[in-house]
């Protein structure tokens, strides 16, 4: 996929990237940009807007990203970068209890601003990993969504992006054509077909209707902190 802000304003959209520190978030874009990973991890300072062209059976668009510092002393939760967001990737790590149970209060944060109508992905990174003890329950009312993948193995990268692309413009048969063409970095295997099946089973765990819950989380001893919206 290129990054190049070359369409019009009506065909790009802002989509903010939120999720604690050190989840991946930068590391899911330097995938998408550049095709490069990073061991290390350097926390982004304030936040840093990158576009990427997307093309897809119906349509180009771009998604303007605002990757945004996830440590709050580096200017992470600043309402500032909300404005005017038009839908957004919520990223946690699937090995981090702390950060899926983060995940309600950073979409808390955003329907605050933006409202809850915002289409919004909920993405679990690092899926190559073993997992925490894992019992998450997403809510699919209004626009939310749920996908896993690995920015390391470049396993599912697509995926955040086609779900955001499909609620964006309304088409549940959108695919994206340009797929990116990441390889999985060397010494590193994992089993695709057991990462998909667990994501899989996440998905079916759509919570009711009318429960107040968007986003929970129990597992192993974070049994008292299940978050409610
Ligand atoms: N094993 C594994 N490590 C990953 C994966 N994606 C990212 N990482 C590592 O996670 C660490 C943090 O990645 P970043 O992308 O910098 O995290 P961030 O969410 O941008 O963090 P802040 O900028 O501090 O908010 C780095 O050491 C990456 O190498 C993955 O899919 N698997
Ligand atoms: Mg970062």
């Amino acid at each position: 996929m290129e990054l190049k802000p070359s369409l019009s304003r009506q065909q790009t959209y802002k989509c903010l990237i939120l999720g604690d520190s050190g989840v991946g978030k930068s590391t899911f874009l330097r995938r998408h940009a550049t095709g490069q990973f990073r061991d290390e991890h350097v926390p982004t300072k304030g936040v840093q807007v990158y576009t990427l062209l997307l093309q897809t059976n119906y349509q180009d668009l771009a998604l303007e990203l605002w990757d945004v510092a996830g440590d709050e002393r580096h200017g992470g939760l600043l309402n500032g970068y909300f404005f005017f967001a038009q839908c957004a990737i919520i990223m946690f790590d699937l090995n981090v209890a702390r950060s899926a149970i983060s995940v309600a209060r950073w979409l808390h944060s955003l329907e605050q601003i933006c409202g809850k109508q915002l289409p919004v992905v909920i993405c679990g990174n690092k899926s190559e990993l073993e997992r925490m003890p894992l019992d998450l329950l997403y809510h699919q009312q209004g626009n939310l969504d749920y996908c896993e993948m690995s920015a390391r193995v470049a396993w599912n990268l697509e995926a955040p992006l086609e779900l955001l692309c499909r609620r964006l413009l309304q088409r549940n048969d959108l695919k994206l054509i340009s797929q990116p063409t990441l390889r999985p970095i060397a010494s590193c295997s994992c089993d695709e077909a057991e990462m998909r099946q667990h994501m899989e089973q996440v998905r079916q765990q759509i919570l009711p209707e009318k429960s107040e819950e968007t986003f929970s989380y129990k597992g192993g001893n974070f049994k008292d902190c299940i978050v409610l919206n």
